[in-house]
């Protein structure tokens, strides 16, 4: 893997953990809204945009289109609420090491967050200086699993796809990393990321020397 000169890494699940914050601020959405919501609906979210998240949760209830938007928006303040308080003890283990190694390696870093929110979590996890790129909620219309959000990363780091690894804990992400012909490190279990070309349980515990070759 020689000609890899970027890595583009998820956030919610690889850099940090925000997927319980995502969970207390839907499940307040779902208890003001008399809808049920249990972890195990929060599990299916994992990668999922807010809208795309927002039809789930329903399960199907109908509404009307300023409700649904009403609703967006609140989930939105309940959530960014509860990252006020990020800070960099909440990276997820030995990722810093990973980014420090990949600079020193001259290797490109980029974002690839589903989340509008993400700009706001790197910056309390104080680890801005380490990316060369954010790509985030904004950047593109598609959502994962379409491919659109890691093309722009990789353009934005002046790469080609297949000069990217895109490192993911999401089945959605996995799919969106192939789908734009990169190499993918899952993150989790091989019932969700087993596709990717590498898998770990941890993002910690993956192996640059043998990644990288
Ligand atoms: P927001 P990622 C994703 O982040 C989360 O995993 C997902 O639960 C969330 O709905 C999505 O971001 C959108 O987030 O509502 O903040 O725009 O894993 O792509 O970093
Ligand atoms: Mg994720």
């Amino acid at each position: 893997m020689s000609n890899i000169k970027g890595f583009i890494f998820d956030l919610d699940g690889v850099i940090t953990d925000t997927a319980e914050y995502h969970y207390l601020a839907w499940k307040r959405l779902a208890d003001d809204e008399g809808v049920s919501f249990s972890r195990e609906d929060n599990d299916q979210l994992r990668g999922v945009s807010r809208e795309a998240s927002l039809k789930l949760l329903l399960k199907g209830k109908v509404v009307t289109d300023d409700h649904f938007k009403e609703m967006a928006a609140r989930k939105n303040a309940y959530y960014v609420d509860y990252i006020k308080g990020i800070s960099p003890a909440d990276m997820l283990p030995g990722v810093l090491d990973i980014l420090k190694e990949l600079k020193s390696r001259g290797i490109k870093i980029s974002l690839g967050s589903a989340s509008k929110n993400a700009r706001t979590v790197i910056k309390g996890l104080q680890v801005g200086e380490y990316f060369d790129n954010i790509s985030d909620g904004g950047s593109v219309k598609n959502a994962k699993p379409a491919p659109d959000l890691f093309l722009h990363a990789a353009k934005n780091l002046g790469l080609k796809p297949e000069e990217c690894i895109v490192v993911e804990d999401a089945r959605s992400g996995v799919e969106a990393g192939l789908a734009a012909g990169m190499v993918v490190i899952g993150i989790g279990p091989a019932e969700r990321v087993g596709e990717a070309q590498f898998r770990y349980d941890e993002p910690g515990d993956i192996d640059l020397s043998k990644v990288l070759g």
